[in-house]
């Protein structure tokens, strides 16, 4: 196991730029951002996307088509959000939605599908001169010990062995990475969320794993080789290791954008308690109130931050 290069490790926030750490990126004559559909030599980017400040990213399409529409209403703009149009129209891989300087965009579910968005999502706002970018991940979780609703700000990402780290496999090599994440902008939101009184929020680990089911401890997956005791040893021992809340993209999420000089956050909904059980058994209307919570959170951010509120 290799561990990073202290340089390629290296957090560049204090300079605001978006950064790109690939040599080779400067000798391209035209950079194709193909599951945007978006590209240098087909579009102005940045004309486009220069004055983005925030991104938010999540895995549903539909949530976050939902969720520039409400920043649309918070922000008080002019015009119907109705006619909102998907950036990336021209691919079903993603959808993206610009709303003044808030982007939103989907990810899909899982490291792989959440990376390849990244890569793309960095090399555009760095095309685009973007500076100053806050991102943060709104997604849904499985909670450990916490209230079904409940809002967990993350303060450290890990993996499935309670370590602040992600292993990317580069070539044959496994480079580790820090997943550390704004601590700053975590106690921001923290405070924010102070102001809201309808559901509770909470700061906490939060564990990334590789599959929804065996890999989060499920007894209901098509797999499963373990006991219910076995199952219950492996999450108490999370909860006492300092993770409220699972879910599949925070650790390659921070890792990148830290990599890159983007301050991120990563604020995740839990929908059922797993030391209760494993199936989510809540209605379709509970469920899509406790996807809206995160998202209030995140909208009282910017307001604050733009002054509006
Ligand atoms: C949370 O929810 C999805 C799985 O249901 C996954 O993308 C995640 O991180
Ligand atoms: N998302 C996850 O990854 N796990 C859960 O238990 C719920 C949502």
């Amino acid at each position: 196991l290799l561990p990073d290069s202290s340089i390629e490790n290296k957090s560049y926030n204090g300079n605001r730029l978006v950064y790109v750490k690939n040599p080779h990126l400067d000798l391209m004559d035209e950079d194709i951002l193909y599951h945007l559909d978006l590209g240098t030599k087909t579009h102005n980017l940045p004309a486009m996307f220069g004055d983005i400040k925030f991104v938010c990213v999540g895995g549903s399409p539909n949530r976050m088509k939902a969720f520039a529409q409400f920043m649309h209403k918070e922000l008080g703009l002019e015009g119907d959000s109705k006619d909102m149009k998907d950036i990336c129209a021209g691919t079903d891989r993603y959808c993206m939605y610009k709303v003044g300087p808030v982007l939103s965009i989907s990810h899909g579910m899982g490291v792989p599908s959440i990376s390849i968005m990244l890569h793309e999502l960095i090399k555009l706002l760095h095309h685009a001169k973007c500076c100053d970018v806050t991102i943060i991940r709104i997604g849904t979780s499985g909670g450990l010990g916490i209230e079904p609703g409940s809002v967990v700000i993350t303060d450290i990402a890990v993996n499935s062995f309670f370590k602040p780290q992600f292993e990317q496999v580069i070539l044959d090599n496994v480079v580790i990475r820090s997943t550390e994440l704004d601590q700053d902008l975590a106690d921001e939101l923290l405070e924010c969320s102070r102001h809201i009184k309808n559901f509770p929020t909470l700061v906490g680990h939060t564990m990334c794993t590789y599959d929804f089911y065996e890999g989060q401890g499920r007894l209901d997956g098509a797999l499963c080789s373990f006991s219910n005791e076995k199952k219950l040893e492996y999450l108490k021992r999370a909860h006492n290791a300092g993770v409220r809340n699972i879910e599949m993209e925070s650790t390659v999420f921070a890792a990148m954008c830290r990599l890159c000089g983007l301050k991120a956050a990563v604020v995740c909904v839990t929908l059922l308690d797993r030391l209760e059980g494993d199936q989510i058994t809540a209605s379709h209307e509970v469920l899509a109130e406790y996807q809206q919570r995160p998202q209030q959170l995140i909208a009282m951010l910017i307001k604050k931050r733009l002054g509006l509120w």
